[in-house]
C-alpha cells in the first residue's frame, strides 16, 4: 500500500494525515543527555557509585567518556529521529575548561556555554536539572536533610540551576522546564516522617526565591514512590510534589514520570486530572518494567494512551510539556535513545490519527458497542505508511533504515572506547 491509499482510508474516516504529520513535526520532545553515559555526567569522578536509588544496569561497550563523545553520539542520534527534539541536561554533564572546576553550589551559567553553541549551530532549545544525587554532600538526604549546611549547599544548587536555566532560555529563545527531583528517602521504617517533608517544602521555597520569569525558566516538581536503597520512604511523595505544584501554581508545574507509580496505577489517566487544575504539565516518559526500572520506551498500549490524553487534553498546544526519562546500558546505548525517541513519536503521530470527536460523541451519546467496535478498528488501520511518510517528510530514515548505520559506528566509533 502506498501513502496516498493509506491517506484516502484516514480521510474516509474523517482524518487528515498530512494535517496530523504538520502538527507532529512541530511539537518539541526533550531529548535526555543522561542515556549516552549511564548518567556519570563529567563534573565528579566517573567511576563514582550512581546514588538516589537509580541504577543503570548492564554493560554493553561504547559509554560515552567526555564532551566530545557524548556530542558526536548525540549527533547521530538527531541524525535519526523526525520530529523537533529539544535537549535535556543535568547540572552533572557541565563542562569545564582550562583546569578549572565548580562545586555544584558554585555552578554558573559559562559552565554550560559548550552546550549552548551545541544546540545553537542545531537549532535546539534546551532543558535543564538540578543533580541531586551522585555527590558527596548527599549525606545521603539533600534538600530535605537534617544538616542546615547540606541542605544550604543543596539549596544554593538549585539556585544557580535557575540562573542557568534562565541562560539556557535567553541564549536559544526557548523555554527551559527546570526539574526538582531528588532522591531522598529511607531504607527502613522511618521515625520522622514529617520532619524531612517540612525541610523539603521549605527546601524548595527558598530555591525558587531566586527570581525568574515563569514564562521563560519553568520549574518542575518529580515526585516519586521508592527508589533502590529507599524502599520505605519517599520524601516528594506523590502527594508532597503534587500539593507543592498545586500550592505554588504561579511558580512552578507538577511533573509525573510513569516509573513513579504503583504498577496498576497509569499515567495517561493522571493526564486529564491534572489538566483540570493545572494550566499546565510536564511528564517524564519511560518505562517502569516491575519497578522504576528505565527501560527502552516501547510502542506499547500505555505509551499510546498517554499520547493520546496529550492530544486529546490540548497538550500539543503547549499544555505538557514532553520528555524522555531513561538509561539502559545493557545494549547499544544510541539504539536505545533512537528506539525511546522514535516511539514517542509514533504514539503521538497515532493518537494524532484517532477520530477523537467522533468517539467523544459516541460516549456522550452512551454509544459504547460502536465505540469499543471503533476503537478496536483502528488499531489495524495502515499507520505504518503514514509514520513512513512522516519520516520522510522530516528527512530522517524509515524503520529498517536506521539500524544498520548504527551498528555500523558501533563498529568504527563505540568499540575503541574501553
Ligand atoms: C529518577 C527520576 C529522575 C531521573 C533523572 C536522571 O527516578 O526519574 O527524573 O531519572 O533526573
Ligand atoms: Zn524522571
Amino acid at each position: 500500500m502506498s501513502y496516498e491509499e493509506a491517506k484516502k482510508r484516514y480521510a474516509a474516516l474523517g482524518i487528515d494525515t498530512d494535517d496530523a504529520i504538520r502538527r507532529l513535526k512541530k511539537v518539541p520532545v526533550s531529548l535526555h543527555c543522561w542515556q549516552g553515559d549511564d548518567v556519570r555526567g563529567f563534573d565528579t569522578d566517573p567511576d563514582k557509585p550512581l546514588t538516589g536509588g537509580i541504577q543503570t544496569t548492564g554493560n554493553y561497550p561504547g559509554r560515552a567518556r567526555t564532551p566530545a563523545e557524548l556530542m558526536k553520539d548525540l549527533d547521530m542520534v538527531f541524525s535519526m529521529i523526525p520530529g523537533t527534539p529539544k535537549m535535556n541536561l543535568h547540572a552533572s554533564y557541565a563542562i569545564f575548561e582550562n583546569g578549572e572546576w565548580a562545586d555544584r553550589d558554585k555552578l554558573e551559567p559559562r559552565h554550560f556555554s559548550k552546550w549552548v553553541e551545541f544546540c545553537k549551530a542545531r537549532g535546539l532549545g534546551c532543558d535543564f536539572n538540578p543533580t541531586y544525587f551522585s555527590h558527596p554532600r548527599c549525606d545521603p538526604l539533600t534538600l530535605s536533610s537534617p544538616d542546615p549546611d547540606t541542605r544550604k549547599f543543596w539549596i544554593e544548587h538549585g539556585k544557580a540551576c535557575i540562573r542557568i536555566s534562565n541562560y539556557l532560555a535567553e541564549e536559544l529563545g526557548q523555554p527551559c522546564t527546570m526539574n526538582i527531583w531528588t532522591g531522598d528517602g529511607l531504607k527502613d521504617i522511618p521515625a520522622d516522617r514529617m520532619g524531612p517533608r517540612v525541610r523539603y517544602k521549605e527546601s524548595i521555597d527558598e530555591i525558587l526565591s531566586e527570581p525568574y520569569d515563569f514564562k521563560k525558566v519553568k520549574p518542575c516538581i518529580e515526585s516519586k514512590v521508592f527508589g533502590i536503597g529507599v524502599e520505605s520512604y519517599t520524601v516528594g511523595s506523590a502527594e508532597f510534589a503534587l500539593s507543592y505544584a498545586a500550592m505554588n501554581k504561579d511558580k512552578c508545574i507538577p511533573l509525573m514520570d510513569n516509573g513513579h507509580y504503583h504498577p496498576t496505577e497509569t499515567v495517561s489517566d493522571k493526564i486529564p486530572a491534572l489538566l483540570a487544575f493545572f494550566p499546565e504539565i510536564a511528564l517524564h516518559i519511560t518505562r517502569p518494567v516491575r519497578w522504576d526500572s528505565d527501560h527502552v520506551v516501547l510502542f506499547d498500549d500505555e505509551t499510546k494512551e498517554i499520547a493520546k490524553e496529550i492530544v486529546r487534553c490540548g497538550g500539543l498546544e503547549g499544555r505538557v510539556n514532553i520528555a524522555l526519562d531513561y538509561f539502559d546500558a545493557s545494549i547499544n546505548r544510541l539504539a536505545a535513545w533512537i528506539t525511546g525517541y522514535r516511539n514517542i513519536q509514533k504514539a503521538l503521530l497515532y493518537a494524532l490519527l484517532q477520530p477523537v470527536d467522533e468517539q467523544k460523541d459516541l460516549q456522550d451519546k452512551g454509544r459504547f458497542t460502536r465505540l469499543m467496535v471503533e476503537q478496536e478498528e483502528m488499531k489495524t488501520m495502515p499507520f505504518g505508511e503514514i509514520w513512513d511518510a512522516y519520516c520522510r517528510e522530516c528527512g530522517k530514515p524509515v524503520d529498517g533504515e536506521w539500524l544498520p548505520l548504527i551498528e555500523e559506528y558501533e563498529k568504527k566509533e563505540l568499540v575503541k572506547r574501553v
